[in-house]
C-alpha cells in the first residue's frame, strides 16, 4: 500500500509575486505548495495543511488554516504577524541564512564607511562639478555601538572589527565576544555614551517599539571624530520615531542617518527624510530574503521535524523574536 501524499505547504510571501510563483514551480516537490497569491487557491478550505510560509500574510490566514503544526517565517524577522489574530501556539521558526547575514553585514560596514568618509558630502560636491578634497578620520578613531548581538549583530561586530573600526556591543542578556566590549540592557548608558556611530540590528517587540527616540539620540557621544553621531537602522522601522530623527539632524544631534527600515513601509514621498542632507535611504533591502535559499531552509527544516528532529532558529513567544 502506498502512502498517501503529505498536505501541501501554505504560501503567503509579499514579495515579488511573479519570482515567487516561478520558484515555487521547483519547490516543494513532494507535497506541492498552495500559493495565496494565486486566483485559484481563493475560498479553498485551509484547514487540511500543516505548514506555512510567511511574509505579511493576510489578516484572516490562521483563521482560515487554524490547524497549523510549524509557522515559517519568511524572514529573519516575525513580527509582521505575531499580532495576527488567531496565530496558533506552535513552533515558529526564522530564516537563518548565511547569504542574508553576509549581505546585511555588507550593508552596515557601507554604510558605516559613507558616513567616515563623508560620502554624503563627496555627492554634494560632485552634483556641483566641484573638486573638494576632505580628510577623514580613520575607522580605528570612531567607535561604531551595535544594538543587537545575535545572529546579524554577532557577524557585522567581526566585519566592522576587520575594517578598523573601535566595535561595542549591546543586547538584552550578557554576552562575551572576543575583542570587543559589550554591555546588557543595564549597561544601555554607558553604551551610549561611547557611541559615534550607532548601528541598529534589533527585533521588533514591545520592548523595541519606537525605541530608537529623542531621548536615546541625546545621550549618543557628541565631540569624536565625526564631530556629531550617526544613526543607522537594519533593524525595524517601528523601532524609530522618524519625526525625532529629522529634528535630531536639524538641530545638530545627530550629524547624519542611514535607514533601511521605516514606520511605513514604502517610506511616503513626502517624507522630509527623503532630502534631509547626510541621510543614506535604501528600500528595506539590505538583505532581502533569496526565495531559493528560503525554501530549501523550509525544506530541511520539515524534514527535520517530520523524522523527530528538532526544528532550529525557533522562536521564543515570551521574547517575542
Ligand atoms: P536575533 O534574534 O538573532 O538577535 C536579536 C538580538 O537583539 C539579540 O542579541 C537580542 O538580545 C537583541 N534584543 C532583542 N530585544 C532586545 C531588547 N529589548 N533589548 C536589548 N536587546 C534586545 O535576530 P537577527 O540578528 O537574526 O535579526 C535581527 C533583526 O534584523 C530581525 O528581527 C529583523 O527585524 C531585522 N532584519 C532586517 C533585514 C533587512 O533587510 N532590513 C533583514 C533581516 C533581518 P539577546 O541576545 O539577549 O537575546
Ligand atoms: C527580514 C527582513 O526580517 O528582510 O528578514 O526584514
Amino acid at each position: 500500500m502506498s502512502a498517501s501524499k503529505p498536505a501541501p505547504i501554505l504560501v503567503d510571501l509579499k514579495f515579488n509575486p511573479d519570482t515567487v510563483a516561478r520558484i515555487l514551480k521547483t519547490a516543494f516537490l513532494d507535497r506541492g505548495s498552495i500559493n495565496i497569491a494565486d486566483p485559484e487557491t481563493k475560498g479553498r478550505d485551509l484547514s487540511d495543511l500543516d505548514y506555512a510560509l510567511l511574509w505579511k500574510p493576510d489578516a484572516d490566514l490562521f483563521e482560515r488554516a487554524p490547524n497549523l503544526k510549524v509557522i515559517f517565517s519568511g524572514g529573519a524577522g516575525v513580527d509582521s504577524f505575531m499580532n495576527l489574530p488567531g496565530l496558533p501556539d506552535v513552533p515558529i521558526v526564522r530564516f537563518v541564512d548565511h547569504s542574508l547575514t553576509t549581505r546585511m553585514s555588507e550593508w552596515v560596514v557601507m554604510q558605516c564607511l559613507m558616513h567616515q568618509r563623508g560620502q554624503a558630502e563627496h555627492d554634494r560636491l560632485q552634483r556641483k562639478h566641484e573638486w573638494g578634497k576632505q580628510v577623514a578620520p580613520e575607522a580605528s578613531e570612531l567607535t561604531v555601538g551595535v544594538m543587537g548581538l545575535g545572529v546579524l549583530g554577532q557577524d557585522a561586530v567581526k566585519k566592522l572589527t576587520v575594517m578598523g573600526f573601535n566595535v561595542i556591543g549591546w543586547s538584552r542578556t550578557a554576552k562575551q565576544i572576543d575583542g570587543i566590549e559589550t554591555f546588557d540592557a543595564a549597561g544601555l548608558d554607558a553604551f551610549l555614551s561611547k557611541t559615534d556611530i550607532l548601528v541598529g540590528l534589533l527585533p521588533l517587540t514591545p520592548e523595541t517599539t519606537k525605541f530608537y527616540n529623542a531621548a536615546l539620540f541625546s545621550k549618543l557621544r557628541q565631540g569624536g571624530a565625526l564631530g556629531k553621531p550617526v544613526f543607522i537602522n537594519a533593524g525595524r522601522g517601528k523601532s524609530q520615531v522618524e519625526a525625532d530623527i529629522v529634528s535630531a539632524i536639524e538641530s545638530g544631534v545627530l550629524g547624519g542617518a542611514s535607514l533601511d527600515v521605516f514606520e511605513v513601509e514604502p517610506l511616503p514621498s513626502e517624507s522630509p527624510l527623503w532630502d534631509l542632507p547626510g541621510v543614506f535611504i535604501t528600500p528595506h533591502d539590505a538583505a532581502s530574503s533569496e526565495e531559493n535559499a528560503l525554501f530549501r531552509h523550509v525544506e530541511r527544516q520539515i524534514a527535520r521535524f517530520e523524522q523527530g528532529q528538532p526544528l532550529q532558529y525557533v522562536v521564543d513567544r515570551n521574547r517575542g523574536y
